[in-house]
């Protein structure tokens, strides 16, 4: 947890956490780091529960989950953000949730506030409290509320834009109030329409600020257009979910071809293996909320 910074009691406001944010987007503003050197970006994630294999499901027909081997693969998704420069915590397992290991859901942080999320799915509402409580001592909550409902894989920030997919599980009043949440702060909300998968970030993910690796055939492209884009290759509809650090892309490694075009356009590409966690849906954004210390 972090102790008393330069910033007061508002520690989220101070030069660090401005040089961290600019990391935690890509930005290459800063000298290179020694191997090894740790970035001032947290990274909570929660374990793989039992009974995940009673998840949500939208988009995918259910098929068995290997838990062991989900569970290697989360532990190398960890030792990835570890090597890329976070430090990963580990949030107190919820193994009664089936959905917890996707935390990314439960709370979108930005570097002034965290918004606690009102999840579209009723059984995913209990995974935020947990979230809320352990992102306490970096920043100030604020939540969404009901009638509104908003998932965190909904939520695309680029600077100060924030794109949110209005899907089943993110709604008007949820996008509604998460917009006058963050406007006070500079932010702008723009609501994204999105078909054929579940979330806004399954079609679309940011690497760096300036650029989005996208699906065309699942969110418009268009939308993008300020952006340099990145589609995903022929077969791999699924590549377009890439979490981005500190200008380094980790990338699911069923996604060959998709790696290829992102390294072709200048940036380094990690990949590990997470189709076991796959099959419920998730992708590799979703087992993260990155905190900028
Ligand atoms: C769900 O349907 O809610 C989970 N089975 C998968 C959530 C994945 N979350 C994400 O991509 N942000």
């Amino acid at each position: 947890m972090p102790g008393e910074a330069a910033g007061g009691n508002r520690p989220w406001h101070n030069a660090a956490v401005v040089r961290a944010r600019n990391l935690a987007r890509g930005r290459l503003t800063q000298p290179p780091r020694t191997a090894g050197e740790p970035l001032p970006v947290i990274a909570l994630t929660r374990a793989v529960p039992d009974s995940i294999e009673r998840g949500e499901l939208t988009h995918l027909e259910r098929s068995p989950i290997d838990l062991a081997r989900a569970r290697r693969q989360h532990d190398a998704y960890r030792a990835a953000l570890a090597q890329m420069g976070c430090t990963v915590r580990e949030l107190e397992p919820t193994p009664a949730l089936p959905d917890s290991v996707f935390v990314e859901d439960a709370a979108v942080v930005l570097d002034e506030l965290a918004v606690i999320t009102r999840p579209g799915a009723v059984s995913r509402r209990p995974e935020t409290e947990s979230v809320a409580a352990a992102l306490r001592p970096w920043r100030e909550p604020g939540f969404i509320e009901a009638p509104g409902t908003l998932d965190g894989g909904d939520v695309l920030c680029l600077g100060r834009r924030v794109f949110i997919g209005e899907t089943p599980r993110s709604d008007a009043e949820g996008i509604r109030q998460f917009r006058a949440l963050v406007a006070p702060y500079g932010y702008t909300v723009e609501a994204v329409a999105v078909c054929g998968c579940l979330h806004l970030k399954s079609g679309v993910s940011a690497i760096g600020d300036a650029t989005v690796l996208l699906n065309p055939d699942w969110v418009d492209a268009d939308v993008f257009a300020d952006y340099e884009r990145i589609e995903v290759a022929p077969g791999e509809p699924f590549a377009a979910n890439a979490l981005c650090i500190d200008g380094r892309v980790l990338l699911p490694a069923a996604f060959p071809a998709t790696r290829t075009r992102v390294e072709a356009r200048g940036f380094e590409v990690t990949t590990v293996d997470a189709d076991e966690l796959a099959k419920a849906e998730g992708g590799l954004t979703c087992c993260s909320l990155l905190v900028a210390e």
